[in-house]
């Protein structure tokens, strides 16, 4: 550019983030593999943590979503949401550094919850209380998920009488901002709220986005509910998605009541999935809730 200045390439990572020396961690095995690239668990000057790396698509939009994402944990502290710990900077590929959780997702732990037999009440009850408190602080902190789901969850299961669960990947989430840009398809089709769907029914275009609201985040959660009853079975199987997608945003699909499942469980479940977003609850009232389901299955 003639000033001899080095041109600055967008994006930076975030500066109120700890920059991890790559040297410093040791990678002990892959967890996993996502669309973005793989998860690590490894040790951090003898810490355990997991480490997201992007891998593949190391491009300056992938980097500025995952710096994105680290930057809204940065700011986001509570038990029920994964903690960050830093960023790698100083390697090929671009890394967040996270708080290591034993169990692996909720979906997988749900899934051997049911291989193993095990389904009591309480438990269930107990895992969707600490999902719904980590929701409701995101929501207080003006978060909205958009992509909730019991793979994106995180477990440690270890011990039955505490299950430890805990909001695991923002890779989708937003601030909410008072007004809303959509366009884009955001979610995963059985577990979003109908106003998501472009051209949602009988609503006009810009109708429908300002009914995109936090209560997306309701209704995924209602799906989440359903997964943890059925300890991790897949909704709707064998259905064609366009059928799924075809349903979902007419009204005439939801999930279908469990075998065994509660009527008090149902009672929480159900509102979630309400057509009209303003008619499903808050997560504050789904916590308090299963706060005292916990205690009724006790
Ligand atoms: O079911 P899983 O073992 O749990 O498979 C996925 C895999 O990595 C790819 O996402 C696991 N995973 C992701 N983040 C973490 C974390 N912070 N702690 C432990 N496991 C994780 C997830």
């Amino acid at each position: 550019n003639g000033t001899g200045a080095a041109v600055v390439e967008a994006p930076l990572a975030p500066v109120n983030l700890q920059q991890v020396d790559a040297n410093d961690l040791d990678k002990i095995r892959e967890l996993g593999r996502g669309q973005f690239g793989s998860v690590w668990m490894a040790k951090w000057l003898g810490v355990e943590v997991a480490v997201k790396e992007l891998l593949g698509q190391n491009t300056p939009r992938a980097r500025a979503e995952m710096y994105g994402e680290a930057e809204m944990l940065a700011a986001l502290r509570h038990p029920c949401v994964i903690a960050i710990y830093g960023l790698v900077v100083n390697q090929e590929a671009p890394a967040s550094v996270i708080e290591y959780v034993r169990g692996g997702s909720l979906k997988g732990g749900l899934q051997r919850l049911k291989q193993h037999g095990y389904a009591a009440r309480r438990v269930r009850a107990a895992i969707a209380l600490q999902a719904a408190r980590g929701m409701e602080y995101l929501h207080s902190r003006r978060v909205v998920h958009f992509d909730l789901k019991c793979d994106n969850l995180l477990c440690d299961l270890r011990d039955l009488h505490r299950p430890v669960v805990k909001i695991g990947d923002l890779g989708l989430s937003k601030k909410k901002a008072t007004t809303f840009v959509s366009g884009n398809m955001r979610g995963t089709l059985p577990w979003m709220a109908p106003e998501l769907f472009p051209n949602a029914s009988h609503l006009e275009d810009d109708q429908s986005e300002d009914r995109v609201t936090e209560k997306v985040d309701i209704f995924s959660f209602g799906m989440c509910m359903w997964e943890i009853w059925t300890l991790g079975d897949q909704p709707y199987p064998g259905l064609p998605l366009h059928e799924v997608f075809a349903g979902i945003m007419n009204g005439s699909l939801r999930p279908s009541r469990p075998p065994d499942c509660q009527d008090d469980w149902m009672e929480i479940m159900m509102p979630c999935w309400a057509d009209e977003p303003a008619s499903r609850p808050s997560f504050t009232e789904i916590a308090e809730a299963l706060d005292r389901l916990v205690t009724v299955y006790e």
